[in-house]
């Protein structure tokens, strides 16, 4: 598709007009004049950001000037820049803002001002794209009050971008950065995508597919002009650039015999190569790395561990400030099927933890949310708080690899609350997932949050134009992960489609329910998979039951589900802190929508609703498939409310959704009659 002749769609900077003239007016008094103090020939973004936000959502032209003379407006600029705005910060405030908060307030002496203030230009640029959500939101601004800082360090993107211009688990179409081993053509889009990262707070990208393949090997090397380029256009948007490397580089592309961390020739050439990093980009954020993962090489092939194989880069980049993130994502993909005692969700924490405290201090462990991966519905990792001296970062993934492809509606915002909100109790009572990736429990340097991207060339970038939101809320998130997933849909929907209550409550309420009609109509109760195998899109019960992958279900005629009890199981709940422990190694205080993941049962055991298992599978899938009915009849309602073009996007991927979700229910619902020879209580058409 020719993306110079279609126009790339602007999400939720869309800034439509305000239509409700009383708030109109009132903004208008506010934005038509802004005193700003920032250098004129400065390259940050923030004062271009702000009239251009302003012009389009309240139709002024606003009048920049320097210096304050009574009238009312908008004060911008940096703390320290001007007596003037020193004096209406007070000390509190001065010390609350970090280097990336801000501070936002009106006051009415010496004159009625809108002060906008910083740190940071970085910290600036949020408080101007604060202020225009604000504003696309309808709040008023006649008394504001808000002093914001990040809760998360690394607030960071992952693609998993080749440079050929495909994308692994793209849904969207292809790479939006390269194309036939170049950069593309549409360098403008890349800088669209900067100013929306930037708009929800996101500081870090990696740029590059963490299976590093060929190609993109060199981009330490012969292609760091790429890098370069891409650097200056996140530049100026606060967002750093880090690379995805090949822990065999010194062997594909420096001549040496071998990766081997602790050989000095090998620590040579990466320092060397991280020189000259540094060199062209200053401000280079670091490497990502996949090693011993999934066939991609690693320090274990020298018998090397983890923290040694981590520690020589971190060596290399420290002098630069720069990070190791290094991914907890390695088990055993060639696992034998038969064998019942290796399992594959204890991986992650029995080559880890042991380590802990061995990692240098600028390397931080990236965690995927679960013990599996990315499934609708898995336990929160039991690696979570179990390395109190090792900096911990929770991997999601933002594409919807296994939760629909984008072409079913899942708005992850509430999986992801309920993964930041999950109490490991490692120091006890409220020692939350969101505190230990924060840095804050234990006092950990490095810490955030990163997110697979869901982005691609499509003119909606991606290919689900309410996916969009999944995008918007991790950012919000990362920011702030102390926000409600029902306050982030509301801003998303507001700055996206406008004011309307109708479509705000209508979509609201579509978002919010869609996780759990996905989760119904595909695999149930926690145990995951049930996909195709390799592209993992529709229901194929068994199609990794025999496989290497170590993802199995273990359903027979009797009963299902993986036995992870210390008692009689992998042991795996011994993982967890005794709290959870607990909970999960036993049947009746284990959460039903995980009780699969933990237990093998009977299908005619009883769930806490005093359904049986079998009985659970059916009504859920049936209902599943109605409420997939229930989100295209609502959308229909909207017609008319929303621009066509979306709307009709949105209609045909909830129709492909209604055949997915019919597939599943009927697959699934006879994959287990046939099974078990239970018929359904309600005698609703079941395949036999
Ligand atoms: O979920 C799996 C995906 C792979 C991916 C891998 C990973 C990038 O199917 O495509 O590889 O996870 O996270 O490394």
């Amino acid at each position: 598709m020719d993306l110079k002749t279609t126009p790339v769609d602007r999400c939720w900077l869309h800034y439509r007009p305000v239509e409700d003239e009383a708030l109109s007016r009132s903004y208008r008094q506010w934005c038509s004049r802004i005193i700003c103090t920032l250098p004129v020939e400065e390259k940050t973004p923030v004062l271009a950001e702000l009239v251009a936000g302003v012009k389009q959502l309240v139709a002024v032209e606003p009048e920049v000037t320097a210096h304050p003379d009574g009238r009312q407006g908008m004060l911008l600029g940096l703390m320290g820049s001007a007596p003037f705005i020193d004096e209406l910060v007070t000390p509190e405030e001065t010390a609350r803002m970090n280097g990336e908060g801000f501070l936002l307030k009106t006051v009415f002496q010496p004159g009625p001002l809108l002060l906008l203030t910083a740190h940071t230009e970085q910290g600036l640029l949020y408080a101007v794209f604060t202020f225009l959500r604000l504003i696309q939101t309808g709040r008023s601004l006649d008394r504001l009050q808000m002093v914001e800082t990040p809760k998360n360090l690394l607030r960071m993107i992952n693609h998993w971008d080749n440079l050929d211009g495909s994308v692994e688990r793209g849904y969207a179409g292809g790479s939006i950065f390269f194309q036939n081993n170049e950069l593309t053509a549409d360098l403008d889009r890349v800088r669209e995508y900067a100013r929306l990262l930037a708009s929800i707070g996101i500081n870090r990208i990696v740029i590059n597919n963490v299976n590093v393949h060929t190609e993109e090997t060199k981009l330490i090397a012969t292609r760091l002009a790429m890098v370069e380029k891409l650097a200056s256009i996140f530049r100026p948007y606060g967002i750093k650039l880090l690379l995805s490397i090949n822990y065999a580089s010194p062997m594909e592309i420096g001549g040496l015999p071998t990766a081997d961390p602790l050989d000095p020739q090998v620590r040579d050439w990466w320092r060397q190569r991280v020189e000259v990093i540094y060199g062209r980009i200053p401000d280079f954020g670091g490497f990502l790395v996949k090693a011993d993962s999934e066939y991609r090489p690693g320090p274990f092939t020298y018998q090397r561990n983890h923290a040694e194989g981590a520690n020589m880069l971190a060596e290399a980049l420290a002098p630069y400030g720069g990070v190791v993130i290094w991914r907890c994502f390695v088990y055993n993909c060639q696992q034998d099927w038969r064998d019942r005692t290796t399992d594959r969700a204890r991986a992650a924490y029995d080559h880890f933890q042991p380590l802990d405290g061995a990692f240098a201090s600028n390397v931080i462990l990236q965690i995927k949310n679960g013990p599996m991966d990315f499934q609708v519905r898995e336990p929160v990792s039991p690696l979570f708080g179990a390395m109190s001296a090792t900096n911990q970062l929770l991997e999601l993934q933002i594409t919807q690899e296994y939760t629909g492809q984008q072409i079913d509606l899942c708005y992850l915002a509430p999986q992801w609350k309920e993964v930041l909100d999950f109490d490991t109790y490692a120091r006890g009572k409220g020692s939350s997932v969101k505190r230990i990736v924060d840095g804050s429990l234990f006092q950990r340097p490095y810490a955030g949050i990163a997110g697979v991207a869901n982005v691609g060339d499509d003119p909606n970038w991606t290919g689900h134009p309410l996916a969009q939101a999944n995008l918007f809320a991790f950012g919000r998130l990362c920011w702030n992960p102390d926000l409600t997933a029902e306050e982030i849909t509301e801003e998303w929907v507001k700055a996206t489609f406008g004011s309307d209550p109708e479509v705000s409550t209508t979509l609201s309420r579509m978002l919010l329910s869609s996780w759990r009609i996905y989760e119904n109509y595909t695999a149930p109760l926690g145990i995951g998979w049930m996909v195709n195998p390799g592209f993992h899109y529709g229901p194929n019960v068994d199609g990794y039951e025999y496989s290497q992958w170590g993802t199995y279900h273990r359903a027979d005629w009797q009963g299902i589900g993986v036995d992870r009890t210390m008692a009689s199981g992998t042991g795996y709940t011994g993982q967890y802190f005794p709290e959870n422990a607990r909970r999960y190694e036993d049947v009746a205080t284990c959460p039903d929508e995980l009780i699969l993941f933990f237990h093998h049962l009977p299908y005619t055991h009883q769930l806490k609703d005093g359904k049986t298992i079998i009985q659970h599978i059916y009504d859920t899938h049936f209902e599943g498939v109605e409420q997939v009915k229930e989100l295209i009849q609502n959308w229909g309602r909207l017609k008319g409310k929303v621009d066509e073009e979306r709307f009709r996007q949105v209609e045909e991927r909830l129709n492909k959704q209604l055949v997915a979700a019919e597939e599943w229910r009927d697959v699934i619902n006879t994959y287990f009659y046939r099974k078990t020879g239970i018929p359904d209580q309600h005698r609703r058409t079941i395949y036999s």
